[in-house]
């Protein structure tokens, strides 16, 4: 394995003898996580979940125990205070290669016992490859695996051959003790690197950033893990959280300074990460002045046709990644600034990402738009009009259920099919059969961002009336988190059943709301394919000329049969599920 340990972690550890006062840290630079990659086809790394505390002077001066995932390059930190919040480890790997991650849970004894759809049992934890399009099967990710105190759990990841490229993340995914543990910063970013032939070399080589936004609501999660009877032990509660101490990270630091070099186009690897807020991103008003712009080039891992696109608003629901270009003609100054809005949740906030334009040597060029190559399962779905079965099903987000950090109203419960609006259960929805075309019509999901494990789907028939010309939301567009903001109206998704048959976990990604009983999952019923027949692979082509209509044979598929074996086999030794 190589390690980019040279630039480990920089939170500044402070003498637990000394004062609880931090040192005031002015505009430091940005520094991303460890990075941690693939080596010979293999990436190898353990994750211990640990305890420490968080200690800060801006925005606001308070100190709160948390819990962060440490590689293990790092030095631990257990027991420590430290200046800025801990990210995991990014994990950069290819398609086709294996991941093996060892989740090691050195997180307290549970003083309560399981509750359903209730804040219960903080100290238990699992991983959950959010974006990764993998089987839902142990030893893959399956989110119903419970990893206690004390105790770790091997994972093992074979990426398929044709897995596309993109920005995806990682977080705990235990029902009951998500919105604490992701909530209060148990995330990491998963990067799957790109093939050769998958976007144009010119961008290949852009300079990148890997930068995991956190809007962190303290005194939320604060409340949660008083539900479960660890306030203390979990957050320090005795020092006194209030709700104006939340506040956004870029990888876990206050304000960090991003640099970019003047002319030269930046690719901001983005993913965001709040406990019930979702956001709107857009260029400061210094920005302008700087001959800055920036252009959409993928959505939740996966690349924008007719990349890369014009951009004005970013928005970003909980778990939703954005990979952003960005280059600035002049040097100075701007912030990236979260604007206000009915339904924007997080009000205004001026340098909520905070850019440095350097000097450079560099002339600016141009980028040739481009449509990547994309794989079977990324076909395009949303007018197929082939002789695959299709399945219709409807899915309301409900109000009920609870879910505000304490418990509160604002939570919803998932309608499936007009069934009624209930709480999680434990028991699956029903069927979905692989190698089908689902489309599913989505109710609510301009209160609560819908999120499905397993197949991202894309965007039907958008309206948006925002007045945005450059629109955010276009159709054919793939997600695998969608809050609508206000103004703009996607009622139907698609996707098709391909490569994995197995449990398919959908949620509200207010995780809060989620652990509250806003889940269900259903089975993915038949024989594992690489999709529909008619639905393949399509190469890299430039975006001036249309997208082909003639595809591309997809590539061999030696992972994906390894996979399908490997499910069948495992399906069978599947420990039976307990919630
Ligand atoms: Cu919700």
């Amino acid at each position: 394995m190589t390690r980019t340990s040279t630039r480990s972690f920089a939170v500044v550890l402070i003498a637990t003898l000394a004062t609880l006062r931090a040192p005031i840290v002015h505009a430091a630079d940005l520094i991303e996580p460890t990075l941690v990659t693939s080596s010979s086809g293999v990436l190898t790394e353990t994750l211990t979940v640990e305890e420490y505390t968080y200690a800060t002077t801006t925005p606001s001066s308070f100190s709160f125990k948390t819990r962060g995932y440490f590689g293990s390059s790092e030095t631990s930190t257990a027991g420590q205070t430290l200046s800025a919040l801990k990210v995991g480890p990014t994990l950069k790997f290819k398609a086709g290669e294996r991941v093996n991650v060892l989740l090691q849970n050195n997180l307290e004894v549970n003083t309560d016992s399981v509750v359903m759809n209730n804040y219960h049992t903080p100290g238990t934890t699992n991983l959950h490859t959010h974006g990764l399009h993998i089987s839902a099967f142990d030893p893959y990710d399956n989110v119903m695996r419970k990893v206690e105190p004390g105790n770790s759990h091997q994972y093992q990841y074979d990426i398929i051959t044709d897995h596309a490229a993109g920005t995806h993340w990682y977080h705990a995914h235990v029902h009951g003790s998500t919105a604490l543990q992701a909530g209060g910063g148990l995330v990491g970013v998963l990067i799957v690197d790109d093939a050769a032939d998958e976007i144009p070399t010119e961008y290949q080589s852009l300079d990148e950033k890997v930068l995991m936004i956190q809007y962190t609501q303290f005194a939320d999660v604060k409340i949660i893990a008083e539900t479960a009877g660890m306030g203390e032990t979990w957050t320090s509660t005795s020092t006194g959280i209030t709700g104006g101490m939340a506040h956004f990270t870029a990888n876990g630091m206050y304000a960090p300074t991003i640099k970019i070099d003047q002319n030269e186009w930046t690719r901001l690897r983005m993913v965001f990460m709040a406990l019930d807020k979702v956001v709107e991103f857009q260029l400061g008003s210094a920005a302008a002045g700087l001959g800055c712009e920036w252009k959409l080039l993928a959505k939740d891992g996966v690349y924008v046709a007719a990349a890369p696109r014009a951009l004005s608003s970013v928005y970003m629901a909980p778990g939703n990644r954005a990979d952003v270009l960005i280059r600035c003609t002049t040097v100075g100054s701007f912030t990236v600034d979260s604007v206000g809005g009915a339904q924007t949740h997080i009000g205004s906030t001026t340098g909520a990402l905070n850019f440095q334009v350097v000097s450079s040597a560099s002339t600016a060029s141009t980028l040739t738009p481009f449509n990547a190559k994309m794989p079977n399962y990324l076909a395009t779905v949303n007018a197929y009009s082939g002789t695959a079965t299709r399945e219709t099903h409807s899915l309301q987000f409900a109000p009920g259920g609870g879910g505000g950090g304490g418990g509160g109203g604002g939570g919803c419960q998932v309608n499936y099919d007009n069934s009624g609006a209930a709480a999680y259960t434990g028991v699956s929805l029903g069927n979905l059969v692989a190698g089908t075309v689902q489309q599913w019509s989505l109710q609510g999901s301009d209160k609560h961002p819908f999120h499905i494990h397993v197949n991202p789907y894309q965007l039907g028939t958008v309206t948006d009336t925002t007045g945005d010309a450059s629109s955010y939301f276009i159709a054919g567009d793939w997600h695998d988190v969608l809050f609508q903001p206000a103004g703009i109206s996607i009622p139907t998704v698609y996707f098709q059943t391909a490569d994995y048959t197995g449990k398919v976990v959908a949620h509200c990604h207010f995780l809060n709301h989620e652990d509250k009983g806003c889940m269900a999952y259903w089975e993915i019923t038949g024989t594992a394919s690489s999709g529909i027949a008619d639905l393949v692979a399509t190469a890299l082509t430039n975006a001036t000329a249309a997208p082909t209509t003639t595809p591309t044979p997809s590539s061999s598929d030696g992972g994906r049969a390894v996979n399908a074996a490997r499910a069948l086999v495992l399906c069978v030794l599947a420990t039976a599920f307990v919630v």
